[in-house]
Parts: C-alpha cells; structure tokens; sequence
C-alpha cells in the first residue's frame, strides 16, 4: 500500500497515525457491499442515498465512496451559521486520494516557479512567521444542487448539502508570496495537493488564480477550520481558502504553490470547471455554450431551514421561520419571503452580519389560517443589487444553480 502514496511521508506522529488508523478501517469497511442500512431520499427520481459515517464525521450522504463524496443533510444547516467539521461535506475527484500518514513535523509546502527565492514551509513556518488571520467564509461545489437540474446533466447527482460555512484560520497567502519575492511577468498562482489519481492518464488535480487576485489579500492557506485542525478529508494539514469562490478553488492538502508567467490550462481549468461567457452563465436547456471561461465567484443563494418542506403545521399558530443566505462577497443586503408564488413578498429579519463571506441568517414568522397545502419561497438579493430568478438557469455541467427555493407545507 505504501508504494502507491510514495508521496506520503510515513511518521510516528500519533495524531496523524490516529488518523491513519481510523481511515484504514473505514476503507475496508465500505468497500462491503449492502452497507449501510440507512439511507435518506433527496427529492428527485433516484434521489435514494445511504448515509454513511467516515473517520472524523457524523452520519452524512453518500455519493460515491471511490472517491469519498460525501454531502451535508440539510437538516444540518438549522443548527447554527456555522457547519460542524463532522457535518462538513466532503468533494475529491481522484481516487488515490487519502492522505494515509501525513506526518505534520515533515509536511512543507513548496512554492516554486517565478519567485526570486524557491521555498520549502513546514506547517510551523507558516503559524510563526506570518501574522495569523481568521475569516468567515462559504465552502460551496460548483455543482451543489445538480440532482434538481432539468433536463438531467451527468455529474455527481447532489442535493442542497455540498456547502457549508466555517470559520477558517490561516495566514494570507499574498504574504508569504511577498516574502519569497515575485519574478517579473508572474500572471498566475497553480495549486496542487497531496492526492493523486488511481491511473497516470487522469489528470491530477491542479487549480490556478490570478496573482493580481491572490494579492487581493483575502486567500488563506488554512490549517484550522471552527478551531480545530482541518478534518483528514477536509484537506488535513493545509487548504487553501478562496473566500466568495466555487470549492474547486479550494485546493485541500496543498503542498506546491507554483508562480507561472501563462496562464495555467491544465484539464480542471480547462475544459474542466468552466461556465457559458455570459451573464447569467447560462444556455437554454439541452444547448452548449459557443464560448465558456473559468467559474468563478458564488451567485447570491438563500433556503428555508426551518420549517423544513414537508411539514404539517397547525393552523392559526404563529410558526417560526428561519434560513440562511449568501452570496460571492459583496454581501446580503436583504431576504424575502413570499407566500404567493412570487406575487408579493415581505422582508424577513437580518441575523448578525458574520461577514461578507459567511451565511447569513434570517428568521421570521407566519401564521397561516387557510388549512391545506402552502408553499414558502425564499429570495435574497445582495448589495450589488443581484437576486435569484423564479426558474432555473440551465449549463451543460449543472453549476451555479441558484433559483428561488420553495418549501411545502401542509396546514391542518
Ligand atoms: N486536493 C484536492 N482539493 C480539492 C478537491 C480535490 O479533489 N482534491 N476538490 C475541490 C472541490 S471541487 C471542492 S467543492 C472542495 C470541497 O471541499 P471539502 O471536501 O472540504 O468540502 O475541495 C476542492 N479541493
Ligand atoms: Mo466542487
């Protein structure tokens, strides 16, 4: 097993052996076939999905197990603005992916390419020499929501459950480029981390950022999320922290930073990742886009966490209402709800503003008096003045779906 993660360090650091171990077990347990027996429906035509627990996670959705995909019921995102690290849901694209023994005291990242010095950071490097900074930030896949696109698009079939919000704890990445020294002509940060595809012809998973982006100041290289060390399959020791874009950003066990002069093309930039070069990074159903570019930031997105759809409500009660919103970083500037299809809509109440990246909570009350079925949609719109269109836009890869979201209840 150790010949295939040739780049693993093996170690004797107990927590990271602890780690190991409880991987190891896990790995043989789910390659069994009818396991586990619970399972949950997500709400489209085979929408049934076992829930599964993995070292370090409560009960989540299964995807696929080879790689792990595991997403948050969403449920979850009642319980507070932030997503507990064992609700936390779980993307990786190549299968040779688990980093089995990452000894944190022989981790370094690599920052090579256009820079005056090449450098090799250990993890305490980074928590020592550079001024710690924590932010709030939404972690959304590009594809959350892609089981509810029509027509159906190939890809992982994901319910509402594959983003979460944390707090992330790290340094700026623009700070420790400023300290290596940037050539001339650098255009573009590449990312790479410790996980590599089953078979040499997939592709490894490399990402890229402008530099004039990076220096923006915001991206962090994390190793902490809600206090506590990165989750092994949340990118345990190092990630990256891209705060207001997609997930595929989000580079996790990120061991080589790369200063480039071209722009970076390598398959997840491209044809991988990328959305219609319009406005609405849309198409009409069933088409391809003539031209596309990179995704980028997240479109503004709200739900109603509570009551969750489905429920029976009584009658004449004054019923709690309560959700989330967020955008790509300018900010929510207010939520709506309707109780009419969209024909008229009153404002819910703002929680505490966590920041531009974060979740933003929302509450507010109904009492409905007509007895039968209800329907409570839910819209945000952000400082720029951006909001959720009634029907859903349509792309060949089922990213950025952002409609206006509709919750049923039955009152009796
Ligand atoms: N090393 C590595 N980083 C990665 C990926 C991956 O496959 N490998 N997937 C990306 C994608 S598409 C998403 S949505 C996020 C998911 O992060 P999470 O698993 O912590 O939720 O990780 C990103 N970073
Ligand atoms: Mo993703």
């Amino acid at each position: 097993m150790s010949s295939t993660l040739s780049r693993w360090e093996t170690g004797s650091n107990r927590r990271a052996f602890l780690r190991t171990a409880a991987l190891a077990a896990t790995g043989t347990l789910f390659s069994r076939p009818g396991f586990p027996a619970e399972s949950i429906e997500l709400p489209f035509e085979n929408g049934r999905r076992a829930l599964v627990k993995y070292p370090g996670k409560r009960e989540l959705i299964l995807l696929t197990s080879r790689p792990p995909q595991l997403e948050t019921p969403f449920a979850v995102f009642n319980e507070g603005i932030l997503t507990p690290n064992d609700a936390f849901f779980v993307r990786y694209h190549l299968a040779r992916f688990y980093p089995e023994k990452v000894e944190t005291a022989s981790f370094r990242l690599e920052i090579k390419g256009n820079v005056k010095v090449p450098v090799s950071l250990s993890l305490a490097d980074l928590q020592t020499k550079f001024e710690p900074v924590e932010t709030t930030a939404v972690l959304q896949c590009s594809g959350n929501s892609r089981g509810f696109f029509q027509p159906r698009v190939a890809g992982g079939q994901l319910g509402n459950g594959a983003m979460g919000n944390a707090r992330w704890k790290g340094v700026r990445l623009s700070q420790v480029l400023q300290a290596c020294g940037l050539g001339q002509g650098a255009r573009q940060v590449v990312f790479n981390g410790l996980d590599l595809p089953v078979v040499e012809k997939t592709p490894d998973f490399v990402k890229a950022l402008d530099l004039d982006q990076v220096m923006e100041g915001e991206i962090l290289l994390a190793w902490q999320m809600n206090g506590e060390d990165l989750p092994v399959l949340n990118g345990f020791p190092l990630r990256l922290v891209v705060p207001g874009y997609y997930g595929t950003y989000w580079v996790k066990h990120l061991n080589e930073i790369t200063i480039v002069n071209e722009p970076f093309e390598g398959f997840w930039m491209n044809p991988a990742y990328r959305i219609p070069a319009n406005e609405c990074a849309c198409v009409p159903p069933g088409t391809a886009p003539s031209k596309t570019i990179p995704i980028q930031r997240l479109n503004v997105r709200s739900f109603i966490t509570s009551p969750a759809s489905g429920s029976k409500l009584p009658r004449g009660r004054e019923i709690p209402l309560r959700g989330v919103a967020f955008d790509g970083g300018y900010g929510i500037e207010e939520v709506l709800l309707s109780f009419n299809q969209g024909e008229s809509w009153r404002q819910a109440r703002l929680g505490p503003d966590q920041g531009r990246y974060s979740f933003r909570e929302w509450t507010a009350a109904s009492t409905f008096v007509i007895p039968g079925n209800h329907e409570i949609k839910v819209r945000a719109v952000n400082r720029a003045g951006h909001t959720q269109p009634m029907k859903p836009l349509w792309n060949p890869a089922g990213y950025m779906r952002n409609v206006v979201e509709t919750v049923n209840v039955l009152v009796s």
